[in-house]
Order: C-alpha cells, then sequence, then structure tokens
C-alpha cells in the first residue's frame, strides 16, 4: 500500500448507515511493540481475536490497513498469505479463536497528514481518531472493535527519555544498547481510535488529584523544553474539569495517572485518547504576556471537553462513525455547561449562540447541510462538523430542558449503568432519558435526523374584555440537499410574558389549575400550535426563546417589543439577542439605502441604545456593545452585498464613536485600572468592555483615539489588551498600524502561537491592499505549509474577512484556493476542511458565483485529489 492515503484515482465509495453490519471477528486484546525509528518505525501486533457470536460464521477477518508496509504476518504462529485488498487485508479460515501476529513498518518523519504515527519537532506523536490507527498497523479500525491494549515502547534513551501510552505505566527498563523500554496497560477496553503514543524529549508539569472515593492520580503536562511556564491554567482546569464531573454527573477518573501532551503540529484541537490526551499547543499554553483571554477560555473549555470524553465517548463509545454526535454532542454540552458554571452562565450561552449561528446555521443552509446524525460518508473526518458537535450539542440541551435537569442526570446515570464499556447509538442514549423520565422522546428524535434550521414564527393577538392571549407559534425547515420533504419538529420554547412596565406576569394557559410565575416551557410540535393563555390583565409583550431553548431562527416581533425587550427582559438572553436584531435591521436598512444609491444617516436609536450600555455589567455590556458581525449581516440577505454591508457598517460605527465620543472615552478610563491580570469573568468583562470602547473611539476617525490605542499597544499590559489594539489599528491606515506590526513581530517571532497571531490579524485587515498583503504574508519565511495552525491562521482567517475575501477580482479566492490545491497532496484532512468558504457561492452576486465556482472546479479537476476533498468540492459544486 505505497500511497499516503486513499486517493480518488480509486472511485470514491460512499459509507452507508444503512449497511451497518457487525464486524466479523472482535479482538479482546492487543499487544502492541514500537521499535521508534524516524525513518523506521518497526510495530509488531499480537491480537487474540475471536469469531463474534453476532455476525455470520463464515465472513472472513478483515484488517484495514492504509500506506502501510507489511513485514509479516502469522496466524496461532502459522505463516499465512493475507489478501491485500484496496483498504487493508482479508485473511480467510481464521480459527473461531486464534492469534495473530502482524509486523509492520513505518515511516513516521515521512507522514505529513499528521495521522498514525507522526514526527513534530523531533517528537512522536499519534492521532487514531477516526481512521488513523489503520496507518500504524492492520486491525478492524471500527468502533465497534473493543479491546484491552498493552503497548510497549521501545526507543533511544537520549532521544526519547519521555516514553507515553495509554493506561498505567510499568517500570523503564535499560536494554544496554542505548536504547530503554517501558510497557503501558490499559485495563479498560477500548477502540482503536483512543489509542495513543508520545515519545520524545519533553518536560512535564506534574500535579495530583483525589478522587472523592480516594483514588489518587498522578497528573502530568507534557510539553517542549521551554514551554514549562505556560502550563498552570491548563493544569487547573483539568482539577476543576475533575471535581467537576464528580459533583455534578458522578463520574469519576479511572486510571492512576492522566496526562496531557502538547504539539504544534496537530489537525484540529485536541484529542481525548485513552489516559493521554494530546493537545494542540494552542489549547494548552498560556501566559498573561502570551495569551488573550479568549486563549484562556479556549483552553478551559478544551480540557473539560477532553477530559469529559473519558466517559462520554472512552467508556461508552460510538458503535460507528454515524453515531459520532452521542459522544461529541454529549461532551460539547458538557463542556458548555462547565465553563458556564466557571464564569457568567448567560455571556457563555450568548458566545455559544452566536458561534452556533456563525458555524452551524451556515452550514444548515449550504450544500454541506447534513443531520445531527449522517446517513452516508465518504470520508469521515470531514464530518466533524458545527452540525454533528454542537447541533448536536443543542439537541442535548432541548432534552434536558424537555424533561428537566433531574431527569436528565437519572438519565445519564442509567445510560452509564446499561452501556458501560460497550459501543452503542445515539437510539440507545435517547432510550436511557425516555426510560429515566418516562417522556415519550419518539418525535423529538426527528432532530437526529432531519437537516437545515428551523424558521419559527410568531403572532399573537388579546382580546382585553376576555383577559385572553393568543400566541400562534408556527414553523417551516427548507429543503437542504437530499431532503426536499420537511417535517415539523418538537421546539421547547421557553418563554415568559412581560407587562408594559417590563414586569414578569405570571402565566396560566387554559386548561392549568394555577398561574405559573416566571419562565416556562411550551412544546411546538405541529407545523402550527396556537397556545391560550387566560387571566392576562394587561396586553403582554412576549419573551420567546429564552436562553435560545432552540436552535431556531425566530420571527414576528415588531422592532417595538424587540427594542423593549432588549430593555427589559429578565432573561439575558433574549436582552441581548433582542437588541442584536434592532441593530442588525437598522443596519440592512442603511444596506438597503446604499443600493438605492442613495446615502444612509445612521438611527440615533442605536447611539442610545449603545449608551445606555456602558454603564452596565461589563461582561454583559462588551457582548451588547458590538454591532452584528458581517457575516451576520449577510446571512440575513438573499443576495449578499459584501460591499454595501462593509460600508454601512463602518459608518454606524463612526457615527457611534462620534456620537459617543466622550462617554465611551470615560467608560474606558473607568476601566483602566485593573490592576494585576486576572482570569476571572469579572476581570475578562472589563477588558473586553474596554477594549469595545477602544473600538468604538478609534472608530470615529479621532487621531488622538489613534494614540490612545498605540500607547495601549506600547504599555503591553497583556496580551488581550495588546491584540486588541494591534487589531484595531491594523485597520487603520496609519503610521502607527506599520510600527506596531513591526514591533509585535520582532518582539514574538520565535514563539509560534503569538506569531500566529501577527499572521491572522493582518489577514483580517479590512483595508483595501488585505489580498496582496496575505499573498505576501504567503511568501514570508515564516509561513508554513506543513503546520495546520499557521495555515488557519492566515487563510482561514482571510477566508473570514468578508469584504476582502470576496474581493470582486476574484483574487481572494484564488488565493485561497490554490492554498487548498498546495496542501491537499500532503495534508487531505486540513485541506479538505477548509472547502466550505468556497461552497457558499450561492448566496452570491452572479459574477462572484462564478468565480468561486471556477475556483471549486479546478480544486476538483486535480489528479489524485485526497478523498476528504474531493468529497467537500463534489458537494460545494452540486
Ligand atoms: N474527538 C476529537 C476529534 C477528532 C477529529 C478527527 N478528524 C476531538 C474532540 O472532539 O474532542
Ligand atoms: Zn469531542
Amino acid at each position: 500500500m505505497p500511497a499516503d492515503s486513499i486517493r480518488t484515482d480509486a472511485a470514491p465509495v460512499e459509507v452507508r448507515l444503512a449497511d451497518y453490519a457487525p464486524p466479523a471477528y472482535l479482538v479482546d486484546t492487543v499487544d502492541l511493540t514500537f521499535e521508534l525509528g524516524e525513518t523506521a518505525t518497526m510495530v509488531v501486533s499480537k491480537l487474540s481475536v475471536r469469531r463474534n457470536p453476532a455476525a455470520p460464521d463464515d465472513a472472513p477477518l478483515h484488517l484495514d490497513g492504509e500506506a502501510l508496509t507489511l513485514v509479516d504476518v502469522t496466524c496461532n504462529g502459522a505463516p499465512v498469505t493475507p489478501v491485500e485488498t484496496r483498504d487493508g487485508l482479508t485473511i480467510t479460515d481464521v480459527p473461531a479463536t486464534a492469534v495473530l501476529e502482524i509486523t509492520t513498518s513505518l515511516t513516521p518523519i515521512a507522514n505529513t497528514e499528521f495521522s498514525g504515527l507522526y514526527v513534530s519537532g523531533g517528537n512522536y506523536y499519534t492521532q487514531c481518531e477516526a481512521q488513523g490507527f489503520r496507518r500504524i498497523t492492520y486491525f478492524p479500525d471500527r468502533p465497534d472493535v473493543m479491546s484491552r491494549y498493552t503497548t510497549t515502547i521501545i526507543a533511544d534513551k537520549a532521544a526519547c527519555p519521555v516514553m507515553l501510552s495509554n493506561g498505567n505505566p510499568g517500570p523503564v527498563k535499560d536494554l544496554g544498547d542505548g536504547r530503554h523500554g517501558i510497557t503501558w496497560t490499559d485495563p479498560h477496553p477500548k477502540p482503536c481510535y483512543l489509542f495513543a503514543l508520545v515519545a520524545g524529549d519533553l518536560v512535564s508539569v506534574k500535579d495530583s488529584f483525589t478522587t472523592r472515593s480516594g483514588r489518587h492520580v498522578d497528573l502530568a503536562i507534557y510539553v517542549r523544553r521551554g514551554d514549562e511556564d505556560r502550563c498552570a491554567h491548563a493544569m487547573q482546569a483539568l482539577k476543576t474539569s475533575m471535581a467537576w464531573d464528580e459533583q455534578v454527573f458522578g463520574l469519576e477518573y479511572d486510571l492512576d495517572v492522566f496526562n496531557i501532551a502538547a504539539v504544534s503540529d496537530f489537525n484540529m484541537g485536541a484529542m481525548e485518547n485513552k489516559g493521554l490526551n494530546v493537545f494542540n499547543t494552542k489549547y494548552v499554553l498560556a501566559r498573561p504576556e502570551t495569551a488573550t483571554d479568549v486563549d484562556y477560555q479556549g483552553i478551559e473549555t478544551v480540557i473539560a471537553h477532553e477530559y469529559f470524553h473519558n466517559w462520554t465517548g472512552n467508556r461508552v463509545t460510538c458503535r460507528d462513525w454515524f453515531q459520532l454526535s452521542l459522544k461529541e454532542g454529549l461532551t460539547v454540552y458538557r463542556d458548555q455547561e462547565f465553563s458556564a458554571d466557571q464564569s457568567s452562565r448567560a455571556v457563555k450561552r450568548i458566545g455559544d449562540v452566536r458561534g452556533l449561528r456563525a458555524a452551524q446555521f451556515r452550514e444548515d443552509a449550504g450544500p454541506l447541510a447534513h443531520p445531527v446524525q449522517p446517513s452516508a460518508y465518504m470520508a469521515i473526518d470531514n464530518f466533524y462538523t458545527a452540525t454533528v458537535y454542537n447541533k448536536g450539542a443543542e439537541v442535548i440541551r432541548m432534552m434536558a430542558t424537555i424533561i428537566g435537569r433531574q431527569a436528565f442526570r437519572r438519565g445519564m446515570d442509567l445510560y452509564f449503568a446499561r452501556h458501560d464499556n460497550q459501543a452503542v447509538t445515539i437510539d440507545d442514549f435517547v432510550q436511557a432519558m425516555q426510560d429515566a423520565s418516562g417522556v415519550d422522546l419518539t418525535a423529538f428524535k426527528r432532530w437526529y435526523h432531519q437537516a437545515g434550521t428551523p424558521d419559527v414564527s410568531v403572532e399573537d393577538s388579546y382580546d382585553a374584555a376576555a383577559k385572553r392571549y393568543t400566541l400562534t407559534i408556527s414553523q417551516e425547515t427548507k429543503p437542504t440537499p437530499g431532503q426536499p420533504e420537511k417535517l415539523p419538529l418538537v421546539i421547547p420554547v421557553a418563554m415568559g410574558l412581560l407587562d408594559g412596565n417590563g414586569q414578569e406576569l405570571a402565566t396560566r394557559l387554559e386548561g392549568e389549575a394555577a398561574a405559573k410565575p416566571g419562565t416556562r416551557v411550551l412544546l411546538a410540535t405541529q407545523a402550527t400550535n396556537r397556545f391560550e393563555f387566560v387571566d392576562v390583565a394587561s396586553p403582554p409583550v412576549p419573551s420567546l426563546l429564552r436562553d435560545f431553548s432552540a436552535p431556531v431562527k425566530l420571527s414576528g416581533l415588531s422592532p417595538e417589543r424587540l427594542r423593549f425587550l432588549a430593555a427589559h427582559d429578565t432573561d439575558p438572553f433574549v436582552r441581548w439577542d433582542s437588541g442584536q436584531q434592532v441593530a442588525a435591521s437598522v443596519l440592512l436598512d442603511m444596506v438597503a439605502t446604499f443600493q438605492q444609491g442613495r446615502q444612509p444617516g445612521v438611527d440615533p436609536a442605536l447611539f442610545e441604545a449603545v449608551g445606555s450600555l456602558l454603564d452596565q455589567e461589563p461582561a454583559f455590556a462588551a457582548e451588547a456593545l458590538a454591532l452584528p458581525g458581517e457575516s451576520t449581516l449577510a446571512d440575513k440577505m438573499t443576495v449578499v452585498d459584501v460591499d454595501a454591508i462593509h460600508t454601512a457598517r463602518d459608518r454606524a460605527r463612526t457615527a457611534i464613536g462620534q456620537a459617543l465620543y466622550d462617554r465611551l472615552r470615560a467608560t474606558y478610563d473607568r476601566l483602566s485600572d485593573t490592576g494585576p491580570y486576572r482570569i476571572d469573568g469579572a476581570s475578562i468583562g472589563r477588558r473586553s468592555l474596554r477594549n469595545g470602547c477602544l473600538s468604538y473611539l478609534v472608530a470615529s476617525g479621532d487621531a488622538a483615539a489613534v494614540r490612545l490605542a498605540k500607547a495601549q499597544f506600547d504599555a503591553g499590559q497583556n496580551m488581550t489588551d495588546v491584540l486588541a489594539a494591534l487589531g484595531i489599528l491594523s485597520g487603520v491606515d496609519c503610521p502607527e498600524r506599520l510600527d506596531a506590526l513591526a514591533a509585535f513581530y520582532q518582539a514574538w517571532r520565535h514563539d509560534p502561537l503569538v506569531l500566529d497571531k501577527w499572521f491572522a490579524i493582518q489577514a483580517l485587515s479590512p483595508l483595501p491592499d488585505t489580498v496582496q498583503a496575505v499573498q505576501a504574508l504567503k511568501a514570508h519565511a515564516d509561513f508554513d505549509l506543513r503546520n495546520p495552525n499557521r495555515i488557519r491562521a492566515l487563510i482561514s482567517s482571510f477566508a473570514g474577512n468578508q469584504v476582502r475575501f470576496h474581493d470582486p477580482s476574484g483574487a481572494g479566492y484564488r488565493l485561497y484556493a490554490d492554498t487548498i490545491i498546495q496542501l491537499d497532496p500532503t495534508n487531505g484532512q486540513v485541506a479538505a476542511r477548509m472547502v466550505s468558504p468556497l461552497g457558499q457561492w450561492r448566496r452570491y452576486d452572479a459574477a462572484r458565483q462564478a468565480l468561486m465556482k471556477q475556483e471549486l472546479q479546478r480544486i476538483l479537476d486535480l489528479p489524485n485529489l485526497s478523498r476528504n476533498t474531493f468529497e467537500m468540492a463534489s458537494k460545494s459544486l452540486a
């Protein structure tokens, strides 16, 4: 199997959920021995296999393999001649129980895909999810094969003082030939995607945790020498996560060690391998001078996410990859709840919904729309999507809302009691929730199978004489690729009614014995549902979708009512969201005026709204102060007008900056005395609001504000404030901008994570020459097409720069597609995940559509395209 990965010279095949069949053989134990070498690593794998009673008794044993050199295979000690297939080996006549021994040879240094065993910075790392284990040895690489692993690592003592794998370690033995070895034993059965090996010259930061039942756990974070002083936050986050999972879900850690290794070449964020999480350095390393508040929060969340997988994913895993959201949706829900408990729940929810709308709603509206449980794929790595992760988390959240938190906890307990050490399905999870709550979730499950974001519209009327209030909720989901017909979903609408003074009214639905105070949940289950409220003393304003109780698009409330809710609602999410909707409609009116060839003014009500936020709680105010982003506005237009959106938003920001200059400056000054850097919610909120004010001050066009931003940059208090100032300056054509960019580069050129920020900030600049700047940065000595973080920093950030990516010349698209084309031969997974911005072509004008499609076609025309990129580009063009 000489190819580096599966390429499309062999016709790509679709894998379908409907074709699921149990494996012919199970593997009870796996005994691996690695003799590590960068150019030649020998892997000996001893498998005790047994025929699966759940499979037909004449099926042959299939072992997956990719980019491997097979050295030898024996069965019960006798040589066998396997049949080599396109994707592995088939061995016939394997007895009902047998020991297979398979020897393969690898070249980790040549592995540029970062899937399987690879080398980064002279050290060895593995990544096996979803299908990397087959790039290490021949094996039934599917999650329903769960085995107990023993892993022996033999390596050069000097090159690899550290040798890690899953489970608990044995003693290190000196082999007397300059090499040493260690054996790790993992007592928990696991699928091979959770296998991990890390070895090299690494240093560690250590700590410990005692579980509530008294197990002592040694904790360690392994990093490259020099990075030891950036691990404290990650370690704290780990300990907090371990305690939280015990308190909230009763889940304890189950090994004597928990290790984390950080690597700078990594395809995604992190990986939950049993007892040995491997992390992108971006989600481990932080010091106040190098990492922003957003980085700190990202670390806390991702550390928690991977730790929580120990139960939701590892102890109970997926039967097949169509069940991916079983572990990912649930674990995202768990990490969201964890993070909400660490700071402001409302601000966390606002951030999560922002992310959901930007990534998942857009995915749902485009050519790559798919259900939370997809039914077919070509390359499973393309399905680690916002839909599977974030909409999957929303589906879990809705279940918790519908059955109630206590029943949800009972459902979790039942799920673990039933399925510990099993590979199960989404249906199994929902069944546990149903059995624990007594609530029939059959109709609710449609959320897993139906793609698309429902449009929910409301109408209401008030009968003053009868004191009756009628609320009508209608829903419709537009067709998505392959799903022309949509059915109604079970939508939980958390709501309340406010009187004219913004006081919460107790509510009583017709037929209910007593009125209920505060927020209640209505279930909309049909195309149209009517809810009749009785004893409503005065005409109410409905507050709907509190805390964003369902992933839907809501419409139907008048601008006046939205303004009222933005000012008065008791639910902070609705307050924020209503304010954003009001701002969006003001901006879209400006866009329409531009399109008619006229110059719009800026609605002074916007100044009032922004001004009234300045005295509010800073973290919330910072969220509410920011105008909806250009992409958010684009999502609300049938044909996106990137230039009009950019100009309208810019002009509104300038007008706000000018109208509120003194108050913004006073707020900025009031928040300036922050003391030493602290990473709690209140401190983050203050920095965030202060930088929001700075951004408006500079937008006003005042030269003194530019000097203020430069002074904040020069003061260099912490990376949050430095980067905020740099970001603001990078959008202004002024000498300070060039000085700051040059100084930043000089200060941080040897620090990869900080240098990523330097690349990203330039790619995000709204200045007209950004396409040329990005082109030049691609040729910069520090740009590295091998490193996914660097590619994401420069090229993916650029795709998020709406006005410059969509440059009418097509130069932005070309540069973007060129990068995908250059990257695909060495890292198809990362290349494929970059395709989607081009797939948004339907939303633009005819000229841009043609240019975007042309680039997609150029990608598709390549010979030897990876299966991953083929899937993304062909679906995007369809
Ligand atoms: N489970 C991994 C993602 C693996 C991605 C494979 N292409 C990280 C996570 O979700 O925790
Ligand atoms: Zn995950």
